[in-house]
């Protein structure tokens, strides 16, 4: 299998004179092609077999110890003009670059085979999807990429139907720290990645072409490519309502997408569509459609159980790739949360022993499951309709254990836009070396494109195209109490804050103007089946106003780094929240 279309074997030529494989082999996306490259990891210890009766076809992968999360600081958008790229992304010029990492490629498939991988985002047979071709010398990368795209022949055929596609090169190199670099250049539709096999390193549909790539584009030709989930809600009457949501990496997307509706929830269904990146766009009446541009999961093995997420483990019983989990005696997976108490021995995900107590973790915090999509009990019937989901709410939110209330809507949606591009997140294992505490617009900081003053504008000018533009939602799973525990139970539960939101949409919930956004009281919420006592819930919501001021102190010198690209609304939004907060009192509560 070559390709009719010109211009990708020529490049596929140019790449094989410069990182010099052994072999090229055309992946077509084939059962016995996967088969086949799954036996010759088996062989060499790439992979390793789980217990094919509790774990069909599944496997295990350990990754080098230095290799295990994304590397942001080695992450770069290479931009012609600098300010382009904007100071949310490293930059380096893009000659300069070509240069130095080309240099990387020289002979660095010697002695391997090369895989081109034809993929495309999205349904096969959406408008809305896109294709890319991936180069990479390893083998995990494919099968990987099997899973999270729909990769091979139907792909190939789309893309020479095209005639356009994302270019992605990526070897592991020798995985040394120093010579790895994650490089986009947007201007040219090229990713290259060297050096890490890693997640979103690697795996360059992800979060590499589909948010970094697919920002620059959907930029340019009027719609939204985003870190956010999406989901359906079903009431019991049978009415039906779609959102999308953007909480930062290892922040609660994967478990919203699927969440089970609680005790007192009969009736309701929620139905997932996907769990990490949505692209967005308006159709001819001016609605937004979304649909999920990838194929399978690459979710966070550590907290998912029984309980938090019944769906996810429900989806990793069979066809699976765990990475830098534990592993049992049985030949079953192991990690942090799965269950209460740990088995008495385990093989770490260095592939030591591992007892209770020894004081490393057994499975690296961001350790992953690669999943089909297709195998998630709640999947919605839709997920894969060429035409998308209509969109009616955008929740956003962070990680943060101070200040912010569960759920609240914006005022309209340059408010919402505002609040999106001031939230913040504490750290978390998603990627090496996080401040403590960071903002994060969007979810969008490590994954957005190009300049983010631009991007901001870019989200004010959607919103003034639609006539019914979606409500935008802020929430706060995280917020603890003195003794840092949750206050919030989160998971499930966090169906009350979403039943809210729908109701708001369609004009039927309550809600009191709170200095920060329309607060729900606490009648607002459905408490069916939840012991959260008012005065608990009264603790989450209050304001306080100088934390307040404060923060929005504080995002003076956030704003500050856009220069002239910051939407003038964005420091307007933010001089209208002091003049809230400065005519309320010391501490904001709800009277009802
Ligand atoms: P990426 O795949 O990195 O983009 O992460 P994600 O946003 O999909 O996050 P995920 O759903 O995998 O959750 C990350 C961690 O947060 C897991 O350990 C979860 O158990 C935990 N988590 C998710 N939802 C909640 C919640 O409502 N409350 C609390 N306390 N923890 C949660
Ligand atoms: C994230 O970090 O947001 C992920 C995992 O979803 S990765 O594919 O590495 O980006
Ligand atoms: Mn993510």
């Amino acid at each position: 299998m070559t390709s009719q279309l010109e211009s990708l074997n020529r490049w596929v030529d140019d790449v094989a004179r410069l990182t010099q494989p052994d072999r090229i082999h055309w992946c077509d996306g084939s059962e016995a092609e996967n088969r086949a490259l799954i036996a010759q990891m088996e062989a060499d210890g790439t992979l390793i077999a789980l217990n094919p009766q509790t774990h069909p076809n599944c496997w295990l992968h350990r990754s080098h110890p230095s290799d295990v999360a994304r590397v942001e600081h080695l992450t770069l958008v290479c931009t012609k003009e600098q300010e382009d790229a904007g100071p949310n992304n490293h930059w380096m010029a893009p000659a300069e670059a070509h240069a130095k990492i080309d240099a990387l490629f020289a002979g660095s498939m010697k002695g391997r085979t090369m895989y081109v991988i034809p993929y495309c985002m999205g349904p096969i047979d959406s408008p809305i999807s896109r294709c890319g071709v991936e180069i990479t010398d390893s083998p995990y990368v494919v099968v990987n990429m099997r899973i999270m795209t729909r990769m091979g022949a139907p792909a190939l055929a789309r893309i020479e139907r095209e005639g356009t596609f994302v270019k992605g090169l990526h070897s592991t190199g020798d995985l040394d720290p120093d010579k790895r670099w994650i490089m986009h250049f947007p201007e040219e539709l090229t990713i290259k990645s060297i050096g890490s096999g890693y997640g979103g390193n690697a795996l360059l549909g992800k979060k590499c072409h589909a948010l970094r790539i697919g920002s620059w584009q959907a930029r340019s030709e009027g719609w939204l490519a985003e870190h956010m989930l999406i989901l359906g809600v079903e009431n019991p009457k049978g009415e039906k309502t779609y959102v999308a949501a953007a909480f930062p990496s290892a922040c609660g997307k994967t478990n919203f997408a699927m969440i089970i509706p609680p005790k007192g929830y009969e009736g309701w269904e929620v139905t997932t569509i996907g769990d990490d990146i949505a692209w967005i766009k308006p159709d001819a009446m001016g609605r937004l459609h979304a649909i999920n541009p990838e194929n399978g999961l690459f979710g966070v093995a550590p907290g998912t159980n029984e309980k938090s997420n019944p769906n996810a483990l429900a989806t990793l019983h069979a066809n699976c790739i765990f990475t830098n989990v534990a592993l049992t005696h049985d030949g079953d997976v192991w990690w942090e949360g799965l269950t209460e108490e740990a088995p008495s021995h385990l093989i770490d995900w260095t592939g030591k022993e591992w007892t209770p107590g020894c004081g490393r973790p057994a499975a690296h915090p961001n350790s992953r499951f690669t999943a089909p999509a297709s195998q998630v009990p709640s999947i919605d019937p839709a997920w894969e309709d060429p035409a998308g989901v209509p969109i009616s709410a955008f929740i956003v939110g962070g990680r943060v254990s101070k200040a912010f209330p569960l759920v609240f809507q914006s005022f309209d949606w340059a408010h919402g836009v505002y609040l999106a591009a001031t939230m913040g997140s504490e750290a978390t294992a998603a990627a090496v070396g996080q401040a403590a505490m960071r903002r994060d617009p969007f979810a969008m900081l490590p994954f957005c494109g190009y300049n983010m003053g631009d991007y901001w504008a870019h989200w004010l000018s959607i919103g003034r195209s639609l006539p019914e533009a979606p409500g935008i939602f802020r929430v706060n799973w995280f917020r603890k109490d003195e003794n840092g525990k949750f206050v919030w139970p989160g998971f499930g539960d966090n169906m009350r804050a979403l039943e809210w939101i729908v109701n708001r949409v369609k004009g039927r919930a309550g809600a009191v103007e709170s200095p920060y956004g329309w607060v729900p009281r606490y009648a607002d919420l459905n408490w069916k089946g939840l012991e959260f006592p008012k005065a608990k819930y009264d603790e989450i919501v209050k304001v306080d106003r100088e934390k307040g001021l404060a923060e929005a102190a504080d995002q003076v010198a956030h704003f500050a780094q856009f220069g002239d690209k910051l939407p003038k609304e964005m420091e307007l939004e933010r001089q209208l929240l002091v003049a809230r907060l400065e005519r309320s009192p010391a501490v904001w509560e709800l009277v009802a």
